[in-house]
């Protein structure tokens, strides 16, 4: 490994937070506050989940109670919604890439501890849901057995102590602001995974920012690399999503020369929220045509900073033309790259280009080529009732 490969300090000892880092807790708690606010007639508006994340669980009731006005006290409101996410732990699903590195590191005999601003009896209750975590990790620390939660750093030094080793040998995996200040005060590297889009100019305090897990590069602190990408791309555990082709912004043939037949983003806001944005590919079944390779990128694109998360699946096929409305499905087998911003509009061109280049090839893989016969693409199309 090259030594310039290296951004911080060798570390020895990896320390993850749990919610919003290895669990998707804000999709559940979201559904539970919206659910909860609409009986007392006031609609819950995500863009407050910013106040929620990475908080302890007092604080974020009272970010709630304050934001919405609610008649209670932030306590009242703690005991009201505490056993309504209780019930609701084993459906809080593992973020894109959890299992993978703990997986990882644990059959590299990384040490890895859990470090969280939740009462330890909660976090244990979560990860339970999930085989093999309990046992991958050497300490698990909760907020109720040091004096301060993060951002003090008591929960990740107590957390180093209990692994035997020195903070600066411990690299720290957060998505909340809290974390990442509460890591580097404890004097270890910090990686930012932010939950909350386009927020990134906030960690900058942290060691490195990356979009999702999927995207560590575990060399670059002197841990055992991630083995399992090929050609660029990395295999994921598939996901279908389709329907009809809608209008997107009018902009991929006109400004990049590259159309994307855009599936409506609002209608799977449900499983979108369990992937992260990035560049991914897989086979695109068109109801009258056939099964075609493809290429997508889910986000913002920075580029052009959009304000809504679009799905836009270029089919690497020439069409004699367009087919707005019919019925397209997407089996997504794996990953190739976060979504990024660029110089010129040329470099993004260039990247979209090389981008199909790899989804073409990897395709032909045998590991990705199964899947072009997933039933899913291949069977007819229901019948439509309506
Ligand atoms: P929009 O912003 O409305 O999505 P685009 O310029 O991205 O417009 O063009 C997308 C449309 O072009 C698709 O909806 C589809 O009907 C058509 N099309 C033609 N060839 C392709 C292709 N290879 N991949 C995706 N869409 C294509
Ligand atoms: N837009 C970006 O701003 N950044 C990207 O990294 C990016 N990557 C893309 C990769 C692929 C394979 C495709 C098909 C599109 C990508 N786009 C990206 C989105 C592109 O900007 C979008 O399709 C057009 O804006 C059309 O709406
Ligand atoms: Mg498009």
């Amino acid at each position: 490994m090259a030594a310039s490969k290296l951004v911080g300090k060798l570390v020895s000892h990896v320390i993850v937070d749990l919610d919003g880092t290895l669990l998707n807790t804000d999709s559940v708690a979201n559904q539970i506050l919206k659910s909860f606010l609409a009986k007392l007639g006031k609609k819950w508006d995500s863009k407050s989940a910013h106040r929620i994340v990475g908080r302890t669980p007092l604080e974020a009731a009272a970010a709630v109670v304050e934001d919405y006005q609610l008649p209670y006290s932030k306590e009242e409101f703690l005991s009201m919604i505490t056993p309504l996410l209780a019930d609701q732990w084993c459906n809080i699903r593992p973020l894109p890439g959890a299992n993978r590195l703990i997986k990882h590191l644990r059959s590299n005999g990384v040490s890895m501890a859990l470090a969280s601003n939740s009462p330890k009896s909660n976090i244990e209750a979560k990860i339970s849901c999930n085989d093999g975590w309990k046992e991958s990790f050497s300490a698990i620390v909760g907020r109720d057995e040091v004096e301060k939660g993060k951002p003090s750093p008591d929960i990740f030094l107590e957390a180093a102590r209990r692994m035997n080793t020195e903070p600066s040998r411990c690299l720290v995996i957060e998505d909340s602001i809290a974390g990442v200040t509460a890591g580097k005060a404890a004097g270890m590297e910090v990686i930012a995974v932010p939950s909350i889009p386009k927020q990134v100019d906030k960690f900058s305090s942290a060691s490195e920012v990356v979009n999702s897990l999927l995207d560590l590069q575990l060399e670059k602190w002197g841990l055992p690399p991630f083995e399992d990408w090929i050609e660029g791309t990395l295999p994921i555990e598939p996901w279908y999503i389709g329907g009809p082709v809608i209008k997107g912004f009018g902009r991929g043939s006109k400004v990049l020369g590259i159309p994307t037949a855009n599936l409506s983003a609002e209608s799977f806001s449900d499983i979108l929220s369990e992937h992260t944005s990035g560049v991914y590919f897989g086979w695109a079944a068109l109801s009258t045509k056939g099964v075609y390779k493809m290429v997508m990128s889910i986000g913002w694109n920075p580029y052009f900073d959009n304000t809504e998360k679009t799905i836009e699946p270029w089919l690497l096929h020439e069409f004699p033309e367009d087919f707005y409305g019919e019925e397209l499905r997407l089996a997504i087998v794996g990953y190739i790259r976060p979504e990024a911003n660029f110089p010129s509009l040329e470099s993004l061109i260039a990247r979209i280009h090389e981008d199909g280049r790899i989804a073409e090839k990897a395709l032909d893989l045998p590991l990705y080529a199964a899947y072009r016969d997933s039933p899913y693409l291949t069977n007819p199309l229901p019948e439509s009732n309506s």
